[in-house]
């Protein structure tokens, strides 16, 4: 059998169906032997649709996704879709083409160091050097990439080593696979989990915050029963959105720079901080010195390098959320039993009627009129129409980077893990619409909608080509302001209102691209429509583009980076004003003509639009 047989033979073993690539000469043994095999291949446009495809496709099944890309550029144009997903501890392998054996280090023809420079941002890489360790290896590599703390792993499999043929018989698909030094560790330390049982018996004021490891271990369902039984209010990361029921009366939404005022004063002053599968991340924490103040802290990990590194914590456990949840539970319901204290209320009630208040006295406004239309107002028809739709239980988000994945996060109540998805650690401008693919790939009966700015959309508009051809019926909604919005907002407020390459003009028409792509589009200017277009884009079984004009002054409360997490601050609303250049202009300058250097400044008070304080 050929290594690239044998290769695809290893994929079909771990239950594999489908790939996302994009072929290259590094990788034609690997597409002829696709040629006779039952996997489905997804031909992305680029290589970094290829790579967040097979992420969206890891985030929402919950399976490993595989990418493709040949060696050189193929390899280098995965690296930010792999980086995302090692951000994000998601499980994908990405499979590169690499020249043959006996040309590396020869700088040949689209040769480039995949190992090196894939190495800092994988879980793991290896290069295949003969095909006989081609099963060991992919066994080796899935193993690695689903278990523990998940994420990606990458092998580099020159051309010869594709093509070399090798006895199957003599080298099998080995059913077990040893992995020296690699022990996760799974179950919490009894100790550990007794001394949490107390602290969280023994607190007046306790807050979860839930992270991506609450989704990615699967216990949604034992942190809302810890949540319920002790009656304990929940806040989530970004990533941690989906592992408990934005509805819920206990819920108090995201924390952290763009968390709400409920969740960032609740973990300010709580005297219990349990943090499960949650990293603090810098987004989260704002300034450290000033983080949960009043709290003794519990961080529940299965990666142990996380427990210390960014928040001191007085109750380490290392493990899976999901089994030192339900040990927790266990624990607690013994000791109700033999105590017959009170789990529930109301020890806590002062405590979670201050947080009610809270919630009550902040709820967003969401239903405005205006014209350019409000991106409040789109998240609220979003959520009314997958209602009215009874699409809650099968509709999947992915949104983009910057403001309309604040906005997303923010507003956007989701009750469902896996079902919205965001580049959260890395934070890459290009992953909503690719992500979608791999989503509705991975979930072909949700409905798919990805939330995206104009800027990240086209980033990789390119894949609007593959939801074309393949007639995947993705919903895209464009959050359409023109401007680089969240980079607008901090320069608006951190760099005296010094817009600076944050406009974007007039082009291109979306409506025209999509429908270029043969995709059916809207624009939507009036907020009336919204409603409707949306009923139309999610009912249809088709793509569909929707290019929402939406207020370029608008923005979104946020704590300023490494500020303290009560210190909500409200956006600059005001209009852009940043003027492009045109090329003739540039060429003066190039050239040196002394006249007309400067690019006229409009005085900043004139166009200032007021600024509106009525955010929550
Ligand atoms: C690949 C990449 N480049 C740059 C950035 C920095 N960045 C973060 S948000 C943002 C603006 C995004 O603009 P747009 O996509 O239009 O969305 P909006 O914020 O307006 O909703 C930029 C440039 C990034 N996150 N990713």
């Amino acid at each position: 059998m050929r290594g690239a047989e044998a290769l695809i033979k290893a994929l079909e073993y771990e239950g594999v169906k489908v790939i996302f690539g994009y072929p290259g000469g590094a990788l034609l043994p690997f597409y002829d032997a696709l040629y006779d095999s039952d996997l489905i291949h997804i031909l992305t446009r680029h290589e970094q649709g290829a790579a967040h495809a097979a992420d969206g496709y890891a985030r929402a099944s919950g399976k490993v996704g595989v990418c493709v890309g040949t060696s050189g550029p193929g390899a280098t144009n995965l690296v930010t879709g792999v980086a995302t997903a090692y951000a994000d501890s998601s499980p994908i392998i990405a499979i590169t083409g690499q020249v043959p054996t006996r040309l590396i280090g020869n700088d040949a023809f689209q040769e480039i160091d995949a190992l090196g420079i894939f190495m800092p941002i994988v879980k793991h890489n290896f290069q295949i050097r003969s095909s006989k360790d081609i099963p060991t290896t992919v066994r080796a590599a899935f193993e690695i990439a689903k278990t523990g703390r998940p994420g990606p792993v990458h092998i580099d499999l020159p051309k010869d080593v594709q093509e070399e043929e090798f006895d199957i018989e003599e080298n099998p698909i080995p059913a077990k696979i040893d992995l020296p030094g690699y022990k996760p560790t799974i179950k919490g330390h009894p100790k550990q989990i007794k001394m949490a049982v107390n602290a969280i018996m023994t607190a007046e004021r306790p807050v979860i915050i839930a992270g991506g490891g609450v989704n990615i271990a699967n216990a949604t369902e034992e942190l809302l029963k810890l949540a319920e039984l002790c009656s304990i209010p929940v806040c989530t990361t970004l990533m941690g959105k989906g592992s408990f029921p934005e509805e819920h009366p206990l819920s108090l939404g995201m924390v952290g720079m763009h968390g709400t005022k409920p969740a960032n004063y609740a973990v300010s002053e709580c005297d219990l901080l349990i943090a499960i599968g949650c990293r603090f991340s810098d987004r989260i924490t704002g300034d450290v010195s000033s983080f949960a103040p009043y709290a003794k802290i519990i961080h529940i990990d299965i990666d142990p390098a996380e427990i210390g590194k960014n928040v001191d914590v007085d109750i380490p456990i290392v493990g899976d959320a999901k089994v030192v949840m339900r040990d927790i539970i266990s624990h607690l319901l013994k000791m109700y039993r033999e105590s017959g204290r009170e789990l529930s209320s109301e020890g806590r009630r002062e405590w979670l009627e201050y947080l009610e208040s809270l919630k009550r006295s902040n709820i967003p406004k969401m239903d405005y009129d205006d014209v350019p239309i409000k991106p409040q107002r789109i998240v609220k028809e979003l959520m009314d129409v997958i209602e009215e739709l009874k699409l809650k239980d099968r509709s999947i988000i992915t949104t983009d980077v910057g403001q309309n994945q604040m906005w997303m996060a923010h507003y956007f109540k989701v009750h469902l893990p896996r079902t919205f998805l965001s580049s959260g650690g890395l934070g890459t401008m290009g992953f909503g619409l690719p992500s979608a693919i791999g989503a509705k790939i991975a979930k072909p009966d949700s409905k798919v909608i990805c939330v995206t700015g104009d800027g990240g959309l086209m980033m990789n508009i390119q894949e609007l080509g593959t939801i074309a051809d393949y007639g995947i019926p993705v919903v895209v909604c464009v959050f359409d302001n023109r401007t680089l919005g969240m980079v607008y907002q901090w320069q608006n407020l951190f760099y005296g209102r010094r817009q600076c390459n944050v406009n974007f003009g007039e082009s291109p028409d979306f409506v025209k691209v999509a429908k270029g792509y043969g995709i059916e589009a809207q624009r939507v200017t009036d907020p009336n429509d919204i409603k409707d277009v949306l009923k139309e884009a999610l009912l249809s079984d088709e793509p569909y583009l929707i290019d929402f004009a939406i207020d370029p002054a608008e923005g979104l409360p946020m704590v300023p980076p490494g500020g303290k997490l009560k210190n909500i601050i409200d956006p600059v609303r005001e209009r852009p004003r940043e003027r492009i250049p045109c090329f003739q202009e540039i060429k003066r300058k190039l050239l040196g003509d002394s006249k007309d250097r400067s690019i006229p400044q409009e005085s900043l008070q004139d166009l200032n639009s007021p600024v509106e304080k009525e955010m929550y």
